[in-house]
């Protein structure tokens, strides 16, 4: 079937990257298998006067097992011939946290509101994605306005993850912390 295969993925059509510049908080999220940002991740995307999109994030981590911190990340993105699908470069401040190359698709935003982000980091034989992350942005910290929760779970539908989302708190555990919060 074309269902859920991720090459029929839609993204948004035009993307205008320094619109999407700003802060934006994730509200939602579809964890990938070995997940890391568990909550209060908060995002920060930055033009350069070059053009080029990079990005910062703080969000809850636990590592080693048993040790909670606030991981502060860096991201930067490499474009690509579609303007909504980026491959996004990453690592943390601190040599143990993350690092990756990952697809970075947005799939819709408003720019003012919301925005919709996708990765497919393995896509199965059958052509569907096998481990995919996604998250759920807002521009208030407070959530989703009411209006925007349609188009979003439209979204979710169409990328074929509609049910395996979780909520993400915002309790300012990664607020008064520089980088690094054992
Ligand atoms: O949380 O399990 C996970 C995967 C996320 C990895 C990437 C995090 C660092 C960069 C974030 C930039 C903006 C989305």
């Amino acid at each position: 079937a074309q269902e859920c295969q991720v090459a029929n993925i839609q993204v948004m059509q035009n993307f205008t990257k320094t619109r999407y510049a700003g802060t934006w908080y994730a509200v939602g999220k579809k964890d990938p298998e070995g997940l890391f940002l568990l909550d209060n991740v908060v995002a920060q995307f930055t033009i350069d006067s070059d053009l080029k999109m990079t990005a910062t994030a703080k969000g809850r981590v636990i590592i080693l097992n048993n040790w909670e911190m606030c991981a502060h990340m860096f991201a930067t993105f490499e474009e690509t011939p579609e303007p909504a699908k980026f491959r996004m470069n990453y690592w943390g401040a601190a040599s143990y946290l993350q690092t990756g190359n990952d697809e970075h698709w947005v799939i819709d935003t408003d720019y003012d509101n919301y925005a919709i982000h996708y990765s497919c980091r393995v896509v199965d034989s059958d052509s569907t994605c096998l481990d995919s992350y996604s998250f759920i942005f807002s521009r208030h910290p407070t959530g989703l306005r009411p209006e925007d929760q349609a188009i979003v779970t439209q979204k979710k539908m169409e990328l074929c993850l509609l049910g395996k989302y979780r909520r993400v708190a915002h309790n300012g555990f990664c607020e008064n912390s520089g980088s690094i919060q054992p």
